[in-house]
């Protein structure tokens, strides 16, 4: 037992120990002494505007680096308020490492009336995380760091919450260890891997589908299609994985008909990493009538929705590559069937994502290979998900499986921080960036050349869509806006509204070496995009 530190201080020297360089946060009474920990070391700690942006930044900074994001919140209305971020990380297996203080040990679960008391803090963040914790004793403070730190390096990463009573937290502490590096994910079983081999081989026609748990399994991925001659599918996590230009990609397209035509029509389709979600297809259920080989770290998506004529819980990485190794080369697919499906897809946008492609085609224009983007839930990110292009992993980050708004903005802030040298743009509607527009204030304040890409219809144009076509009488989707241009310059943000596609190319460049964030709003009924 360390004397000379609080329990709080440890935990700080836990997330140096573990080469944590950036928290995000804000402080209050309970959380001081995380903050005397914080002080001392060489932490960077980014205060926010409201503790969902601090969820939020953790994901987008997490998204960037693949190192967790780490979120000091204050109990009760500090955690609850960052829950909507961490439910969104949850579903998006994103690793973050949320750390918060409770009530004294005494109090826990009595609804006593303490400032921030919440009678059961824990049960409200288990269902969002892969495990809520509470530390009893500072002895305890090592072990929920391993464990941590196991999720993150060897299962489904997800957020974990690490919780500290007051009276722990500026009781004595311990001594702070490097919790990372202990294990290894699961290989794959030698039989399973001969078993997919044989279905690969013969198979007729083969779709890979690849999702957000094949991040680290990039090179392994390419060579394992290659090989294969597979066609590849990424959902809209694994945009650039493989650059989505390669030959046998048909970028993330699963949303689309012909795409999916092509899916009921493989003998044998490979899922690796992904849940084959309903965000990703919007249809009843994906037309898979052929085998399916799964490849999950999560024995959940063994069998979910789809059955597995083989289900491999192991890496991706280690899977792949040795899937590859177990295979003779096969030809590459047809590349005029590719073209034919490639050329239908895009016969396939209507008048509005049309617009959305003009812009979406000047920012790809403006943006660097590896600049990422931050995208909300936004029809102009719809659009997106499917049409844009990514030539590298980490660069297309949407808020997937959640689906929350206001996800872009800080999102993008957190990306930023994690990887400074590069382009970033938050893509965001106007409903969307009203849910976390105070987090221009953390941005400017960092002085942070940061793009925020404002797709303004006046309207919750989706849902008021989706109103009209089921009948209903269009109710709260045409909201009053603010005047977005003053509401940047407001908060000391630079503005522009651009009149043609060349200049709002010209202000995305701009705005990636300016002197601070830039709102460059992009209305839908603007001249240049009838
Ligand atoms: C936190 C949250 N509340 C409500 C919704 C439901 N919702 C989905 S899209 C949308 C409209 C968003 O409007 P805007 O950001 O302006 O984008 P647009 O559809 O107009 O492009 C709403 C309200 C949601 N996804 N998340
Ligand atoms: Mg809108």
């Amino acid at each position: 037992m360390v004397m000379n530190q609080t329990c709080g201080q440890s935990a700080i020297a836990f997330l140096e120990a573990n080469g944590v360089d950036t928290v995000f946060g804000i402080p209050g009474v309970h959380t001081l002494d995380f903050y005397r920990g914080l002080a001392q070391s060489a932490i960077r700690h980014v205060g926010v505007r409201h503790e969902q942006g601090a969820g939020f930044m953790a994901d987008g900074y997490a998204r960037a680096s693949g190192k967790p994001g780490v979120c000091v919140l204050i109990t009760g209305p500090g955690v609850v308020n960052a829950g909507t971020a961490i439910g969104q990380a949850f579903s998006d297996s994103v690793p973050m490492l949320v750390l918060s203080s409770v009530n004294a040990r005494d109090d826990l679960g009595k609804g006593r009336g303490r400032l921030h008391e919440i009678t059961d803090q824990q049960a409200v963040m288990a269902p969002l995380t892969a495990f809520s914790r509470t530390i009893m004793k500072p002895e305890e403070l090592p072990r929920a760091m391993a464990d941590a730190y196991a999720v993150f390096e060897t299962g489904r990463p997800r957020p974990v919450h690490i919780e500290i009573p007051l009276d722990v937290l500026s009781g004595p502490g311990v001594p702070a260890e490097d919790s990372r590096g202990r294990r290894r994910r699961p290989v794959p079983d030698a039989a399973s891997v001969a078993s997919a081999a044989k279905l690969i081989q013969t198979a007729k026609l083969l779709v890979v589908i690849a999702g957000g748990g094949s991040v680290e399994a990039v090179d392994p991925l390419k060579a394992f299609v290659e090989k294969s001659g597979a066609i590849l599918v990424p959902t809209v996590a694994a945009k650039g994985y493989v650059p989505d230009d390669h030959p046998q990609s048909l970028g993330s397209t699963l949303a689309q008909k012909a795409t999916l035509a092509l899916l009921g029509e493989a003998d044998v389709v490979v899922a690796v990493g992904t849940e084959l979600a309903e965000t990703e297809h919007w249809t009843a259920a994906l037309p898979i009538k052929g085998k399916l080989v799964r490849i999950d770290l999560d024995p959940r998506n063994m069998s979910r929705d789809y059955p597995a004529a083989v289900a491999i819980l192991a890496d991706a990485g280690a899977t792949l590559k040795a899937l590859a190794a177990a295979i003779k080369p096969r030809p590459a697919p047809d590349a005029k069937r590719l073209a034919g499906i490639r050329a239908a897809n895009l016969a396939e946008w209507r008048p509005l994502q049309r617009k959305h492609i003009a812009v979406l085609d000047a920012l790809r224009s403006a943006l660097p290979d590896d600049g990422m983007v931050a995208s909300d839930m936004t029809q102009i990110a719809y659009t997106g998900n499917c049409y844009f292009r990514c030539q590298r992993p980490r660069t297309w980050f949407h808020p997937q499986g959640f689906g929350t708004l206001g996800y872009a903005l800080p999102a993008a802030i957190g990306a930023k921080l994690a990887a400074p040298d590069r382009a970033v743009v938050a893509l965001a509607g106007d409903a969307g960036l009203l849910f976390t527009v105070q987090e221009l204030a953390t941005a400017a304040e960092l002085r942070m050349p940061l793009a925020v890409l404002l797709w303004n219809n006046d309207a919750l144009g989706q849902i008021a869509g989706d109103m009209v076509g089921r009948g209903i009488p269009e109710i709260a989707v045409k909201p009053r806006n603010p005047d977005f241009q003053a509401l940047a310059r407001a908060f000391h943000c630079h503005a522009r509204q651009p009149t043609s596609l060349a200049e709002l190319t010209q202000s995305l460049k701009d705005a990636f070496s300016a002197d601070g964030p830039t709102v460059i709003e992009v209305r839908q009924d603007a001249a240049f995009l009838a």
